[in-house]
């Protein structure tokens, strides 16, 4: 039940919201801003941490040694974004323990696209290229989302990635411009990767739970059908200059709307993936949950380290 005080304190943090000031941990907040955060922002992290699978993948079997150190420098950045947005999350009151079990038990989400195979290298250019250039168009609206720790984050690991959606390019380059083997390896990736990534950005409008709530309190700042037309409009002529094919026959630019036209996504295969159906659902959660188990005892010996550190403190006090 709302009290005297609760109904204050909202009417507090409505302006603050109206006011684009940034909600920081301790301040007064309501509980489903909170609760809406730690799901959105978990599911963030979660899709950093898992997405390091798909690439690392590849670190043995990268085609060059500059390679395999530019493609082993993304994985572990991909893991610091994830340890940047666990402890943003952390700083509304949740655990990071309890964020994990939810992401293993199959509570929590994490991005779609992380569940298709990379069955080639030139799945390495396609992924820096097309998800991270999905995610930096996303990160970059959030980086003025409302919550303060969520848009720090934001800023830092935008630099990042567009440094991974360059890495990508630049391989997606190499390999269309290169033999015809080379260039259908390029196109096939391609392909297999655009609908994942156009689904990166969510359901339309119309079928998006979270969106009102979260646009009203600006912790979203932008749609997710208006993100994705824009990363279609700045990625057809990306396309078109590595002289590759339209994954898609309907993606044509309308004169009238000033934007690309595209394709249908297949919802129906969004929600099985989303749902846990996906061709690699199974083995990333299998996955993460063995690396999580073998890191044990990193966690035993840190939380023994910090109690010898705290009973030496107390004694030094004392
Ligand atoms: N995949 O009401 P909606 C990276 C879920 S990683 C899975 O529109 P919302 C990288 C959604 O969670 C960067 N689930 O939700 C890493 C909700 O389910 P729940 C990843 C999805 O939150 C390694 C339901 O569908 N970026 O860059 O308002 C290597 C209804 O959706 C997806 C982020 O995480 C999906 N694609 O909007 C390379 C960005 N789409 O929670 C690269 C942060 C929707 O009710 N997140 N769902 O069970 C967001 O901006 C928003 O959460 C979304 C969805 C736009 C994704």
């Amino acid at each position: 039940m709302q009290t005297v005080n609760d109904a204050e304190e909202q009417l507090k943090f409505d302006q603050r919201i109206i006011d684009e000031q940034k909600i920081e941990p301790t301040d007064w907040m309501p509980d489903d801003y909170r609760k809406n955060l730690i799901r959105q922002m978990s599911q963030h992290a979660h899709s950093e941490v898992i997405g390091m699978q798909p690439e690392g993948n590849w670190i043995t079997r990268a085609p060059t040694l500059r390679r395999k150190a530019v493609l082993l420098s993304k994985v572990q950045d991909e893991g610091g974004h994830g340890l940047y947005l666990y402890s943003a999350t952390e700083s509304l009151g949740i655990t990071r323990s309890k964020l994990i079990e939810l992401l293993q038990t199959g509570v929590a989400k994490y991005a779609s696209i992380f569940n298709y195979p990379t069955l080639t290298w030139a799945d390495m250019g396609a992924i820096g290229w097309l998800v991270d250039g999905a995610a930096i168009v996303n990160q970059i609206s959030l980086q003025r989302t409302s919550y303060g720790p969520y848009a720090r984050a934001m800023i830092r690991i935008c630099k990042e990635e567009s440094f991974h959606q360059r890495q990508g390019y630049e391989i997606m380059t190499v390999l269309a411009k290169g033999s015809v083997e080379q260039k259908e390896m390029a196109q096939d990736a391609m392909n297999r990767n655009w609908w994942p990534s156009l689904m990166m950005f969510g359901p339309h409008d119309s079928d998006s739970a979270h969106s009102g709530k979260s646009m009203k309190w600006k912790i979203k700042r932008q749609s997710n059908d208006y993100l994705r037309q824009k990363f279609i409009d700045q990625t057809v002529p990306q396309i078109e200059a590595l002289g590759l094919e339209m994954p898609d026959p309907e993606l044509k630019w309308n004169e009238d709307r000033g934007h690309y036209d595209s394709g249908e996504i297949n919802w129906e295969e969004f929600y099985q993936v989303i749902n846990g159906s996906g061709p690699c659902n199974y083995q990333r959660l299998k996955h993460h949950k063995k690396a999580h188990k073998d890191g044990e005892w990193v966690r035993t010996a840190v939380r023994a380290y910090q109690e010898k550190q705290t009973a030496k403190n107390q004694t030094n006090v004392a």
